[in-house]
């Protein structure tokens, strides 16, 4: 048994620990940049995929760079394996959008980044495009992909009809069965309650090193890497292992080793109870 064991972040406990807004069989997950990312199939409005972020301790995605943009949308489409029909989105042009973490809701034009929707985030954007009233431009050179940015000149987002406030990922170009407003992974703003997917990018740890001493010394927790164990050399009341999904895998009180090379390779959270704390790691087992 060769297992290589890494410790990547720290996550202090929340209460309710794992949320219950999303069946954990409609999730993928995947990482980029060492982030993790969900990309959750069961369709909701906007403010309700915001809300599910958050309660799982994230945000619907924040797309910073061409990079990012490309691993979510390879995401969605190769790993999700999300088809480019799955529905159909009238005030979009007639195609399957997934939520993005970023919207105008509280100022008309004004685009924030705030995919827990607390009403603050970082304004990318001002504006609208071509197909809108054309005075559209990006806050500090930040990264966009709106409909039409692939010609060089966005048409979206354009605020058509009304009420287009939140942002989407298009899964085809649009209007239905043309390019003409946008590519394939360009962004809509489209009407907030629109029933879509969502991505969810993971709040994350500071550093990958000092939270691993932190494991190591104040917990008191070893992985054995030839036997494929974990070694608890402290005094604890409850030992719980959850795979990425909060599905409870097992639990242990008295334990001194534990067994863990039958999890199959994957991200693990291991929360630990004494007679004073909780406290809940992540670990990535490969
Ligand atoms: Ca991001
Ligand atoms: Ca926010
Ligand atoms: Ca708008
Ligand atoms: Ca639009």
């Amino acid at each position: 048994m060769r297992l290589i064991f890494t410790l990547i972040a720290v996550y202090f406990i929340y209460t309710p620990l794992f949320s219950q807004c999303v069946d954990s069989t409609n999730i993928y997950t995947f990482t980029h940049n060492g982030t993790i990312y969900e990309i959750v199939k069961e369709a909701k409005t906007w403010v309700d995929a915001a809300a599910c972020a958050a309660e799982r301790n994230g945000y619907l995605v924040e797309i910073n760079d061409l990079n990012e943009q490309n691993a979510v949308y390879n995401a969605i489409i190769i790993g999700a394996e999300i088809s480019p029909s799955y529905t159909s989105i009238a005030n979009g042009g007639g195609i399957a959008y997934v939520w993005i973490g970023a919207n105008d809701q509280q100022t008309e034009g004004t685009w924030l980044w705030d995919g827990n929707n607390d009403n603050t985030g970082i304004n990318f954007w001002v504006g609208e495009g071509d197909n809108g009233s054309n005075n559209g431009s990006t806050i500090d050179g930040a990264y966009y992909n709106w409909g039409g940015t692939s010609t060089g000149s966005p048409n979206e987002p354009d605020n058509y009809g009304t009420g287009q406030d939140c942002a989407a990922i298009a899964l085809a170009g649009w209007p239905s069965g043309t390019t003409m407003l946008g590519i394939p992974g360009e962004w809509n703003d489209i009407v907030g309650t629109s029933q879509l997917y969502f991505v969810i990018e993971k709040n994350s740890s500071n550093s990958f090193n000092d939270h691993d001493n932190d494991l190591n010394e104040d917990l008191k927790i070893y992985p054995n890497l030839i036997e494929g164990t974990l070694i608890v050399d402290m005094n604890y009341e409850l030992i719980e292992i959850y795979d990425i999904n909060g599905k409870l895998l097992n639990t242990y009180t008295t334990s001194k080793v534990i067994d863990i090379s039958e999890l199959l390779k994957t991200i693990y959270f291991i929360r630990i109870t004494g007679d004073s704390f909780v406290k809940t790691k992540k670990i990535i087992l490969n």
